[in-house]
């Protein structure tokens, strides 16, 4: 039986009453909502929601503020998901006239980008489904739990709790599964929980092909993207194991020669900490005017308290991201120099 601890309660959960009746009648005009670089967890949760809402008889947009990277868009649905730049219009359109605004896995307003000031202006009932700490959204309904593995495991526990379970089929639970799958990295963190396997177990009893979703996400790279992740390791890695920490970067330079692709640096911040010792890994990698690091730990260390100090970013205590508006050198300095002010933390860890 599942433990649905989170939505379970929903008696408690303002506004969810209301979510509810909103639902159950049809034809409503609804648009959901992902972050800026959108991963595999903020495509699938998406894209399950919209299709059980379609299939309740709603109208339902999904809205991403940029391009996704390759090996999402096979996902039922992803070709029809409106990104920026290109679709202004046809975006401030549908949020104008839309009955419910759905906010899927992200915290923060900021990390809509573009569309953050439609989405200000308009009066529709706003909810927000995200497993990331302290949410900084206006919403009339909000359904957060930090100890779910993903979003797409508490659109899942959304859809149970409503009327939506009815059209629950094989594509959702397709879709719900990406999510789970690749928030966890397939099943290696944020996963300990029995009701992630529960949710899984349903899932797979729609019918889903687990293997073969398995390698259309994660074997479906290019081979300059094998090249790339080679050079990665050999050249652009940074070992220091008194800090049992290591690091990777990427200049613009080194993506050129690499026909670099969106979604080619997917998963390079984890493979330093497959090395034996290191609790700690950043991968930093150079874009037009600002460079973007992303942050994984092992253990206590609290990486998004780390990125939020120094990157301006957040995220999981274990996963996050940050950005700043300085030079590659100087970001990496800026690491570098960190690490000895961290050092009783870093090493301060249970095997
Ligand atoms: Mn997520």
């Amino acid at each position: 039986m599942l433990i649905m601890s989170s939505i379970e309660n929903s008696d408690g959960i303002k506004g969810f009453e209301k979510l509810q009746s909103l639902i159950s009648a049809s034809f409503g005009k609804i648009v959901i909502i992902t972050h800026f670089n959108p991963d595999g967890d903020a495509i699938g949760s998406t894209l399950g929601l919209q299709m059980s809402l379609k299939k309740a008889g709603h109208t339902c947009h999904v809205i991403v503020p940029n391009d996704f990277p390759d090996f999402l868009k096979w996902l039922p649905g992803a070709d029809e998901i409106i990104t920026l730049p290109g679709n202004e219009e046809k975006i401030i359109q549908h949020i104008q006239s839309s009955d419910i605004l759905f906010f899927v896995d992200f915290n923060d307003v900021r990390r809509m980008k573009g569309i953050n000031e439609p989405v200000t202006q308009s009066q529709a009932f706003k909810v927000l489904i995200d497993h990331h700490p302290d949410p900084v959204v206006e919403v009339d309904c909000m359904l957060s739990d930090t100890n779910v593995s993903s979003s797409a495991e508490l659109v899942y526990r959304f859809l149970q709790k409503t009327t939506l379970k009815d059209h629950m089929d094989r594509e959702i639970a397709l879709c719900l599964f990406v999510g789970i799958m690749t928030d966890t990295g397939c099943f290696s963190y944020n996963s300990s929980s029995p009701d992630t396997y529960f949710i899984v177990a349903d899932l797979l009893c729609y019918g889903i092909d687990k293997d073969k979703i398995y390698y259309r996400i994660y074997d479906s790279f290019s081979s300059d993207r094998m090249r790339l992740l080679g050079f990665c390791l050999d050249k652009r890695m940074e070992y220091y194991p008194s800090h049992r920490t290591a690091m990777i970067w990427l200049s613009q330079k080194d993506q050129e020669k690499y026909n670099f692709q969106i979604g080619d640096s997917e998963g390079f911040v984890n493979y330093p900490l497959s090395i034996r010792g290191v609790r700690f890994s950043a991968f930093f990698i150079e874009k037009e005017d600002h460079v973007k690091v992303s942050f994984r730990s092992k253990g206590a260390f609290p990486v998004n308290t780390f990125s939020a100090r120094h990157f301006n970013g957040g995220g999981h205590r274990n996963a996050s991201g940050g950005e700043i508006y300085e030079s590659l050198e100087t970001a990496l300095d800026l690491f570098r120099d960190l690490l000895p002010k961290y050092h009783d933390e870093l090493i301060d860890y249970d095997e």
